[in-house]
C-alpha cells in the first residue's frame, strides 16, 4: 500500500501535519488580492487601538482608516485637539492626522442582553476590515453597536487580552456560522501607556503574532479581506507582526494568559507597578501558586494534546521565567487590570483568572487561586467604585 494512499484513508491529520500544511497555506495565501474595500475601522480606541491606528496611517500608500467612537463626546475632544493621534517613542512625539471619524454607539446591555437601542444616527455602510481593540469585557456591546454593518465577507481581527471572547462572540453575537464574519486572532506583547486623550507612548517594544480562526462550517480558505488585514499589518515595522499557524497561535495564546493571570491581578491587589514585582521573594511565592495551577489546567487541555513538548513549554520554570521577564520589560507600566480598577471599571478577570477556573472545571480541576484572586480584584473595584460613586454630588 503506497503511503499517499494509506494517508488519504486517515480520517484525521495529526497537529504535527495540520502545523506544517498551515505554514504552507500562509505562506502561499498572503499573496496580492485585491479586495474593493480596503478602508481599516478600529473599533476601541484605546492604547493599543491608538498605537495600531497611528502605525497604519504611517505606512506608504496608508489604508483609509476609520475610527469608530462610543460616545459624542469623543467627537468634541477628537476635534478640540486637533484631530491626531500622537505616539510618543523613546521621547519623541509623532503625530498623524487624516483619520475619519464615525460614531459607533452600543446598545444598551442589562444582565447580558440587549434592552434597548441608543437613538444616535451611525453610518450604514458595510465594514469589510474590523480591528477589535476593546477591553473583552466591552465586546459583545461594541459589537453590537456595528453588527448590521458586518458580513460574511467580513473580518474581525481581535486584538485583545484574555481568552474566551471568540467563543464567546460567536454564540452571542453571531450565532448563525452562514453569516457570521471571518475571525483572525492577534496576540500583541507591546507596551503602551495612555498619557492623554489622544497620546499614547510606546513604552516596551514587543511583536504581534496573527492567525486566522477555523471556521466551524469547514471553509478553511483565506477570504481576501483577511489576507488583506494580516498583509497590511506584515507591513508594518512598528508591530513586528508574523503570520501564525493556528496551533502555534494557541499556545502564544495561552502563554500570555499565564504572564497576565498573574502580573495582572498581583498588582491590581497590591496596587503597584509591574516592576515592583520582582525582588520579592512572598511575590514570588504568591506567583508560584498561581503559576502551578495554571500550568496543571494547561497541560491537560485536549486541544493540546498529541502537540509535541507541551510539558516543557508549559513547565511551571519555563512560565515563571516568562512572568518576570514581561514584569522587567514593562516595569514602569501599570498594568491594564490595576488601571481599570483605580478607575472603578470593571476588569478583565472572567477572561484571565476566571477562563483558567472555566476550563479547570471542565476537566474536574479546582482553581482554588485563581479563583480567589479573581474574586478579590473584582471586590477591590467594586469597594472602588462605591467610593467614586459616594464622592458624585448629586443634584436634588
Ligand atoms: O498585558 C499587560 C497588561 O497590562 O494588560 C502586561 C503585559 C501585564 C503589561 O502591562
Amino acid at each position: 500500500m503506497s503511503r499517499s494512499f494509506a494517508s488519504r484513508n486517515e480520517p484525521d491529520t495529526s497537529p504535527e501535519e495540520e502545523h506544517i500544511e498551515e505554514h504552507a497555506r500562509i505562506a502561499q495565501q498572503y499573496g496580492e488580492e485585491e479586495v474593493t474595500n480596503k478602508r481599516i475601522h478600529i473599533l476601541g480606541i484605546g492604547s493599543i487601538g491608538k498605537l495600531v491606528a497611528h502605525t497604519l496611517r504611517g505606512l506608504p500608500s496608508p489604508p483609509p482608516i476609520s475610527l469608530l467612537l462610543h460616545r459624542r463626546g469623543l467627537i468634541e475632544s477628537w476635534k478640540a485637539q486637533g484631530e491626531a493621534i500622537n505616539v510618543t517613542t523613546r521621547g519623541t512625539t509623532e503625530s498623524r492626522r487624516g483619520f475619519d471619524i464615525e460614531l459607533a454607539v452600543p446598545p444598551v446591555v442589562s444582565h447580558g442582553q440587549v434592552v434597548a437601542h441608543q437613538d444616535e444616527e451611525s453610518d450604514s455602510e458595510w465594514i469589510d476590515n474590523l480591528v477589535l481593540t476593546v477591553k473583552a469585557n466591552s465586546t459583545f456591546s461594541a459589537l453590537m453597536s456595528v453588527k448590521h454593518r458586518l458580513r460574511r465577507e467580513s473580518t474581525i481581527l481581535f486584538l485583545q487580552n484574555g481568552m474566551g471572547i471568540v467563543e464567546e462572540v460567536k454564540e452571542r453575537v453571531f450565532p448563525d456560522p452562514e453569516s457570521r464574519p471571518h475571525f483572525v486572532l492577534g496576540i500583541t506583547s507591546h507596551g503602551v501607556r495612555a498619557e492623554g486623550d489622544w497620546t499614547v507612548t510606546h513604552a516596551g517594544y514587543g511583536t504581534t503574532v496573527l492567525g486566522l480562526v477555523k471556521r466551524d462550517d469547514g471553509d478553511r480558505s483565506y477570504p481576501p479581506t483577511a489576507k488583506y488585514l494580516i498583509r497590511t499589518f506584515l507591513r508594518a515595522p512598528v508591530l513586528a507582526a508574523v503570520a501564525s499557524s493556528p496551533t502555534e497561535l494557541l499556545q502564544i495564546q495561552l502563554e500570555k494568559l499565564v504572564v497576565n493571570s498573574v502580573i495582572n491581578p498581583m498588582t491590581a491587589l497590591l496596587d503597584c507597578r509591574n516592576g515592583a514585582l520582582k525582588h520579592n521573594f512572598d511575590v514570588t511565592r504568591a506567583m508560584r501558586l498561581l503559576i502551578a495551577e495554571a500550568c496543571v489546567v494547561i497541560r491537560a487541555l485536549p486541544e493540546l494534546q498529541g502537540i509535541p513538548d507541551i510539558a516543557s513549554r508549559f513547565s511551571a520554570e519555563r512560565l515563571e521565567t516568562m512572568v518576570v521577564a514581561v514584569a522587567d520589560r514593562t516595569k514602569e507600566n501599570m498594568s491594564s487590570m490595576l488601571v481599570d480598577v483605580r478607575a472603578g471599571r470593571n476588569p478583565e478577570t472572567p477572561y484571565i483568572n476566571g477562563y483558567l477556573v472555566k476550563r479547570g472545571e471542565e476537566l474536574g480541576i479546582q482553581c482554588v487561586i485563581q479563583y480567589f484572586v479573581k474574586a478579590l480584584v473584582e471586590a477591590k473595584q467594586n469597594m472602588i467604585l462605591q467610593e467614586i460613586n459616594q464622592g458624585i454630588p448629586l443634584v436634588g
